[in-house]
């Protein structure tokens, strides 16, 4: 049995009314300061952290880490405090509460926040992403990406502090997905944001936008036939015990955003926002390798808790989906504008700049 069962709703409630209880009314409220007005911090100061996902993930390996980091780097002056999922909201919530300044740092996936900031739903897109492991880990880190995305962030009050790649996303259903024809009225599972549901729309799936608590019961209760997800969350949520396949496409990464309040990082004292910047970018060194563990070690628990099936697809076989998965980027394109456009070309000639320098290399992406 995983830890974590999705009966949420009394839980995250209490926790909401909690947290904002705490707060002033948004019109009201300037951002937490995190210092006096002369610059002398009054220490320690305490900076709440949210994440998308429960105890054990990738976002709480990261989490810990960065807590590890700065608390050293600030000689205790910091505290932070990590709120895995399930103790504050759904992401879609943790977004709102990044927006008032409820909390200081969160996670924000963006399956569920292109709803809210159109632009991010590339990263739902399907081969866009290179099979070449250093290829994806360079471009996630490069300043060039998250220029393209400040702006859109910003807009919505929120500063984008970087791009954490958790691992390829796996298909599981009841049966093996090798063609596109066999998601012809699956209903797949996708994060809540629209854009998120155009991929598996392109295979002529019947998408079922949810929120990730709620997945399991779905998939037990057979309202909904599969979904998408890495392998370490694969096992984290259990969807493994009532899933009989699990299909390695490669189709894209699940990319996450670490974002803070826009207004609260600006008001930083100077001090304080050079050792976030410097925690930030440690963990941002290690966090690839990281996850490619967790994902390894937890695919190892799977395969020995249960007997399910496991299916890679050929390059054949993972073709024919790139082929029909390109009238995704044309609905992203129209829905989320100029600017995605631009994004979306952005990343594919840096990818393939990228690809071309280390040709012959081998580095495929295992996870
Ligand atoms: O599928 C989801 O909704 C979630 N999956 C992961 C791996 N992280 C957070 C996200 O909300």
């Amino acid at each position: 049995m995983p830890p974590f069962r999705p009966s949420l709703t009394l839980l995250l409630s209490a926790a909401l009314i909690t947290l904002i209880g705490c707060s002033e009314p948004q019109q009201e409220r300037e951002p937490e300061a995190s210092g006096s007005d002369n610059g002398v911090s009054d220490y320690p100061v305490t900076w709440r952290f949210a994440l998308e996902e429960i105890e054990g993930s990738v976002q709480h390996v990261y989490a810990n880490e960065l807590k590890e980091r700065i608390e050293s780097i600030s000689d205790g002056n910091i505290e932070l405090d990590v709120f895995p999922y399930g103790s504050l909201g759904t992401s879609a919530q943790l977004t709102e509460l990044t927006q008032d300044g409820s909390v200081h740092l969160a996670f924000a996936s963006p399956g569920h926040l292109a709803d809210t900031i159109p632009e991010v739903g590339v990263f739902t897109l399907h081969f866009v992403l290179s099979d070449h492991k250093e290829v994806n880990r360079d471009l996630l880190a490069s300043d060039q990406l998250l220029d393209l995305f400040s702006a859109p962030y910003a807009e919505h009050n929120m500063k984008l502090l970087g791009f954490v790649p958790e691992g390829w996303m796996v298909w599981t259903a009841n049966k093996p997905l090798r063609r596109p024809e066999d998601f012809q009225g699956l209903k797949i599972r996708t994060m809540t944001a629209n854009l998120a549901a155009e991929a598996y729309r392109a295979y002529g799936a019947d998408p079922q936008p949810t929120p990730y608590s709620q997945v399991y019961s779905d998939l037990q209760l057979q309202r909904i036939d599969g979904q998408a997800n890495p392998v370490f969350a694969i096992e984290e949520m259990g969807f493994y015990e009532v899933q009989s396949t699990m299909t390695f496409a490669r189709p894209a990464q699940f990319i996450a955003s670490v974002v803070s309040n826009r207004e609260w990082y600006e008001a930083l004292p100077g001090e304080q926002q050079q050792w976030l910047d410097d925690a930030l970018a440690k963990v941002a060194q290690q966090i690839y390798r990281k996850q490619a563990e967790l994902n390894e070690s937890r695919l190892l628990k799977i395969t020995e808790d249960s007997n399910i099936s496991l299916v890679r697809l050929t390059e054949e076989e993972r073709e024919r989906f790139r082929e029909a998965s390109l009238s995704a980027r044309d609905t992203y394109v129209e829905r989320a504008g100029d600017r995605a456009e631009n994004i979306l070309n952005t990343m594919l000639d840096m990818i393939a700049t990228r690809e071309q320098e280390l040709a012959g290399s081998d580095n495929g992406d295992g996870y």
